[in-house]
Parts: C-alpha cells; sequence; structure tokens
C-alpha cells in the first residue's frame, strides 16, 4: 500500500512537473470563461489587423488622430480585459494583448503616468508591435487625480505597488491559458510614474520580471511632490518673484555660457550639470530691471528652483531641479503636472483634506510629513536589490538631466544609495546600471539626444548576457537626425575622442570623468 502511495505520488510529482507542455491552448474567445483568484475577465475578443481603436473618455471610440497610426499598423491579437479584486476595495482594471500570430514567447508589463487612472494603450500597441504579450493597467482608479484615495486606504496600496503586481501575476496566468505555455522572458518597461513602478517591483517582487527599464523614475513621489508645491507656494503669492519665458530663456543662456564647454564640447549640451557651478545672482540687474537681467526676486525664485530640500526626519536631500532644466520651467516653477501632482498628493493623501491649498504648505515640517505619510507605500527608495539581483535580474535605468518634472538627482542619489547598501559598483554593475542624458527632458525631448533603445538592450543583456557598455542616441530635427551620441553607465560620460564630427556617436567613448568637485 505504502508502495503503491508513493508511486501515486510520484506520478502526480511528474504530472505537476510536465504540466505545461501538456495545457492546451485556450482560444481567445475562450478565455472569456477562464476562472481566476480574485480576478474576473470582461472581454476576449480577437482584433484584426489594424483595426484596433482606443476607447474615448466617454466610453465610446477615441476621435480618430490619437496614435492612431500606431494602432492601424498593429497585427491581429487577441485582446483580453479583466477586473482584478485583490481586496474587497480593489476595483483594478488590465488589459492583456496576445499576438495571433508570431509571438516571441515574452511578456512586456507597461507603466503608466502621474496618478494614472487609463490603460495606456500607445504602449501596449509599441510592445505588442515587438511580438510582445504585453499588459497594462489603469492602477486601480479612473482619472488623473488622486481624489480616489479619499476613504480608500486599500486603493491607495493598488496604486503604489499592488496594481501593477497583480496584473503581472495574472496576465502571466492568461497567457500560459491561450498559448501552450506562460512567457520564457518577462520584462518591464516604463518611464515617469512607470520608472517609479518598476523600481518598486524590483524591491518588492523580484521574481516578476527578468528585465526592468526603469526611465525617470519618480522614486521619490513624496520628496518631488514637496518640492513642486514648495516652490509654487512662494509664487503664488509673488507675482513679481516669477519668471517668464524670457527669463527661463536668458537663464538658460547663461547656464550654458557658464557650463556647456565644460565636458569638453561647446554643443549648448551641459553634459554633467552636477559640475555646473552657475549662480543666478550672475543676472541680478545692476541698474533699471529690464529684460537682460533679473530682479533680486527673480534671482531667490531661480535659486529656490536648483535648490535641494533636506527632509528634517531622516535626513535624507531631496533634489531640486538642476542646471539645463530652465526651458521646461513655468510661471508657477515646476513643470504644470508636477505641481497638480503635488497638490493632490497633499490633499488627497496627506492631509487628507479635499479643502486644503497649496498656501497651506509648510516646509520645515510637511515634507517630512509626506514622506512618513506614504510609509513606503508610493515612494520607492528602498536600495535593497539584492534579492532581484540574485534571482539574475537586469535593471537599466534612465533619466534625462535636463528633466524639469522629476529631478534627475533623484535617480543619482538612488543609485549611490544602491551601491552603498550591496558593496559598491563591482557588485552591482552586472544587473544595474544607471545612464544619464545629457540634455533630454522627461522620458522624451530636449537639445541632448533623446531616442534611444532601451528594449533591445535590456533584450541583450538578459537574453545574450552581453551588459550595455554604451547606449547610442540620436537627435532629430524636423525628423532628421542631426546628433548621435553614446549614452553610458554612470558615472561614465561619452568622451570626445578628439577628431571628427561632435555630432558623431563614433567620436566618443565612454569613460569615467576625472575627479569630481563635491556633489550637488
Ligand atoms: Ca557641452
Amino acid at each position: 500500500m505504502r508502495v503503491l502511495a508513493g508511486g501515486l505520488c510520484a506520478l502526480l510529482v511528474a504530472a505537476l512537473l510536465i504540466d505545461r507542455p501538456l495545457r492546451a491552448a485556450t482560444s481567445c474567445e475562450g478565455l472569456a470563461s477562464l476562472t481566476l483568484p480574485n480576478a474576473t475577465i470582461t472581454a476576449a475578443q480577437v482584433v484584426e489587423a489594424g483595426a484596433f481603436a482606443p476607447p474615448g473618455p466617454g466610453g465610446g471610440a477615441a476621435p480618430a488622430g490619437a496614435g492612431s497610426q500606431a494602432f492601424r499598423a498593429l497585427p491581429a491579437f487577441c485582446r483580453v480585459a479583466a477586473t482584478l479584486r485583490p481586496s474587497s476595495d480593489s476595483d483594478i482594471k488590465i488589459e492583456v494583448w496576445m499576438p495571433a500570430a508570431n509571438w516571441n514567447g515574452k511578456f512586456q508589463a507597461v507603466g503608466n503616468g502621474a496618478f494614472n487612472g487609463a490603460i495606456g494603450y500607445p504602449a501596449l500597441a509599441t510592445a505588442l508591435g515587438r511580438g510582445y504579450a504585453a499588459a497594462s493597467t489603469d492602477t486601480g482608479h479612473v482619472g488623473g487625480g488622486a481624489s480616489f484615495a479619499l476613504g480608500h486606504p486599500e486603493k491607495v496600496v493598488d496604486f503604489g505597488w499592488r496594481a501593477v503586481h497583480e496584473m503581472t501575476v495574472t496576465s502571466k496566468t492568461i497567457i500560459a491559458a491561450h498559448y501552450e505555455a506562460g512567457p520564457r522572458l518577462s520584462y518591464w518597461n516604463g518611464c515617469s510614474a512607470g520608472g517609479r513602478q518598476a523600481l518598486k517591483e524590483a524591491q518588492r517582487f523580484p521574481a516578476d520580471f527578468n528585465g526592468i527599464i526603469a526611465g525617470a523614475p519618480g522614486l521619490d513621489w513624496t520628496g518631488r511632490a514637496s518640492q513642486a508645491v514648495h516652490v509654487a507656494q512662494t509664487l503664488q503669492k509673488n507675482e513679481g518673484a516669477r519668471l517668464s519665458p524670457a527669463n527661463t530663456q536668458l537663464l538658460h543662456g547663461a547656464v550654458l555660457e557658464a557650463c556647456d564647454a565644460l565636458d569638453g564640447v561647446k554643443d549648448r549640451v551641459v553634459d554633467d550639470p552636477t559640475r555646473c557651478r552657475f549662480d543666478p545672482a550672475l543676472l541680478q540687474c545692476k541698474g533699471t530691471a529690464d529684460a537682460s537681467c533679473l530682479t533680486p526676486a527673480q534671482v531667490t525664485t531661480a535659486r529656490l528652483l536648483y535648490a535641494p530640500q533636506v527632509n528634517s526626519t531622516t535626513k535624507r536631500e531631496v533634489a531640486g531641479l538642476l542646471p539645463g532644466s530652465e526651458l521646461g520651467w513655468t510661471d508657477l516653477g515646476w513643470s504644470a503636472s508636477a505641481r497638480a501632482t503635488g497638490l493632490d498628493q497633499f490633499r488627497f493623501l496627506v492631509f487628507k483634506d479635499p479643502r486644503w491649498d497649496i498656501d497651506r504648505f509648510n516646509v520645515a515640517t510637511d515634507l517630512a510629513r509626506a514622506e512618513e505619510a506614504d510609509d513606503n507605500t508610493i515612494n520607492a527608495l528602498d536600495p535593497n536589490l539584492r534579492p532581484f539581483i540574485d534571482r539574475g535580474g537586469k535593471l537599466i535605468q534612465y533619466h534625462g538631466w535636463s528633466d524639469p518634472q522629476i529631478s534627475p538627482g533623484n535617480s543619482v542619489q538612488y543609485y549611490r544609495r544602491v551601491m552603498e547598501a550591496l558593496g559598491g559598483a563591482g557588485k552591482v554593475h552586472a544587473s544595474y546600471r544607471l545612464f544619464m542624458a545629457p540634455g533630454m527632458g522627461h522620458c522624451s525631448g530636449g537639445d541632448g539626444p533623446n531616442t534611444f533603445d532601451m528594449v533591445s538592450a535590456l533584450e541583450q543583456w538578459v537574453e545574450s548576457g552581453k551588459a550595455p557598455d554604451e547606449i547610442i542616441a540620436s537627435h532629430s530635427t524636423n525628423r532628421v537626425v542631426d546628433r548621435t551620441r553614446p549614452l553610458c553607465p554612470y558615472p561614465q560620460m561619452a568622451t570626445y575622442k578628439g577628431s571628427g564630427s561632435t555630432d558623431e556617436a563614433a567620436n566618443f567613448v565612454c569613460k569615467a570623468p576625472p575627479a569630481s568637485p563635491a556633489s550637488r
């Protein structure tokens, strides 16, 4: 009897081990009746090639034009929509798109922006176009603000990290049901809030992804909210201290004058703004104020925008914006999106008072208070990437040095904290690299080379073991490439070899910079 039981056990184990290849593929429509834990499939249908139209704000089809070219180029795919309820208050929408033919056997999850609240259709289309099965989530609420958080702590958890993790787990199950096996490799690709989601996954769910791209991560979500609100508060009550577009152009010109050539190439791009010692007081009017100078109040404003703040409790520095970012400043300081996200953070998540307004902000106490209230739910500050690295995970982080929305200082500080936590670059470089993009804005744009293919770089790293020693970036004007340049693993910098065009990447080499002065 015991022998028989043992034999049955062995059979059972064998059956479990070979479960995947034996699983029959479920047709796209058949996925509608798939039973999942805490999840309901709400739609499953084949979309014919070029037939996808994203839903508009009212639920009907979106007006033609919005990314329609990319959608028209899509191959046929199986479109699955599901609602996930990991808590009784959860209402997380996800979509999983699976190519009808030529699936590359891999999964790519795509990230969101700001407070999210919408499926990222263009990013889904890009991933599907590369042969991936792809997924996106609305992160558990509808719309771009944070009013959803009032009285809904579980929805805050969904937004902070749970929606993305649950989406990932459920998507893999759906993919495995549709094809004959689950994805052989899984990737994350996101920028801005999507970069924050990327790091959160690496920190909290090291088994979810083999490779992760974290672009311009809003990892210090509460610190950035504090900075944007602090500057807006100052400028809201003092119109004379605001900077016009002419003022920011003046500042940007002066920054280039002072620092463009420090990197050896005068190209209207400051390659390492942390080495740029620029004091806006240089521009202060000597006599009568006119367009060629700044008033003392405006000088103070510029200094405030560059200035880091320190969290009074943790003593951790919260980055200001860096020299080079001036053209992205607004009359109330940081970008409108940074300001709106910051206001919502304090209104709905810190003070839980819809009437709270920017004039009530107190930088001395509220910066620390915001971080404490978040309790590492949205913030992605944990430097312990050890479990992700130990599983063989690869992480590419990138950030534009001229980002006016999420300071590039966030990325540099996080990179340094990871090095300190894990024992230096030697322990980390085989798994985690940071690429700073000179002159690039928030996730794209700017005077520096700002177009590059991080997905290919990460695929090569994960699938062929070829670590990215440089990633070629290009800059275009009117859709014509006018400059290429390597992006280098931080702290290396693209260094001119001394001959040939400075607009050609081949004439640059990634090299450690000379000893740095004290960092900003
Ligand atoms: Ca330069």
